[in-house]
């Protein structure tokens, strides 16, 4: 997968498992294969325990054939019928909860049941002024949208670290995406691929973002909101190249 990241722009879509039932989750996946997405990530702050990620990602695969990443809250989330996991550091949380403790009960079970880990540093950034969900669930140091050196220096941290992606979100539904110039700026000092997501809605902010630097574009609430607009994001996000 980190290999498919740095060879070409690719669109991930996320599913929340707490935000429909299974077989609704399952006529999504369907959806987003259709209109051409290259991965289904499985995850968000509320999702409640295993059995819901599992029953979500079993209707995903019975409808699509795309790879399953799970974008997990906690060890609690770790399915064992998804492809890939985002082993993630989320880097400005201030809990140390997310940072080490949940890894290290997540990764036994990662190993056990072979998910492949995408080491990944994530990074909340705070575009708008009503907080979205991940804001009033973590506490963190926060990252205004003209913080652009601390972002930079959380993604080069998390190079130096041997992470091999860095993923800049500006939460689900935000007032505001986070800024090209954060992108662009984040990109001129690392190598490793770059994910932006958190209200991404037109193939023109999706294009902009690649040509900052972005590898991977993700969108979650197109999905329930508008598949035209999903299917016009994707072929953006395929046809455009970074300047
Ligand atoms: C949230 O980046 C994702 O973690 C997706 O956000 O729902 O706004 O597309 P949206």
């Amino acid at each position: 997968m980190i290999e498919l990241m740095e060879k070409r722009k690719l669109h991930f879509s996320l599913i929340d498992p707490d935000k429909q039932d299974a077989k609704e989750a399952g006529k999504m996946a369907y959806n987003c294969e259709r209109y051409g997405s290259d991965a289904i990530m499985v995850g968000g702050s509320t999702v409640p325990d295993r059995e819901t990620a599992y029953r979500t990602i079993e209707e995903i695969k019975k409808n699509s054939n795309l790879p399953v990443i799970i974008f997990p809250n906690s060890a609690h989330t770790i399915a064992e019928n998804a492809d890939y996991i985002f082993f993630m550091d989320f880097l400005n949380s201030t809990e140390l909860e997310f940072k080490r403790e949940q890894h290290m009960l997540g990764a036994k079970l990662v190993k056990k049941w072979g998910i492949k880990p995408i080491p990944m540093g994530y990074i909340v950034i705070s575009t708008s002024r009503r907080p979205t969900t991940v804001e009033t669930k973590m506490k963190m140091n926060v990252i205004r949208e003209d913080d652009v050196e601390k972002a930079v220096d959380y993604a080069i941290y998390a190079e130096c670290m041997g992470m091999r992606c860095v993923y800049l979100d500006a939460g689900s539904n935000p007032e505001k995406p986070v800024p090209n110039e954060m992108i662009r700026a984040v990109r001129k000092e690392i190598d490793i691929p770059i994910i932006v997501g958190g209200g991404i809605k037109t193939a023109e902010e999706a294009t902009r973002k690649i040509k900052a630097g972005a590898n991977v574009i993700v969108t979650g609430s197109l999905l329930e909101e508008n598949l035209e607009k999903l299917g016009e994001i994707i072929r953006a996000v395929h046809s455009a190249s970074s300047v």
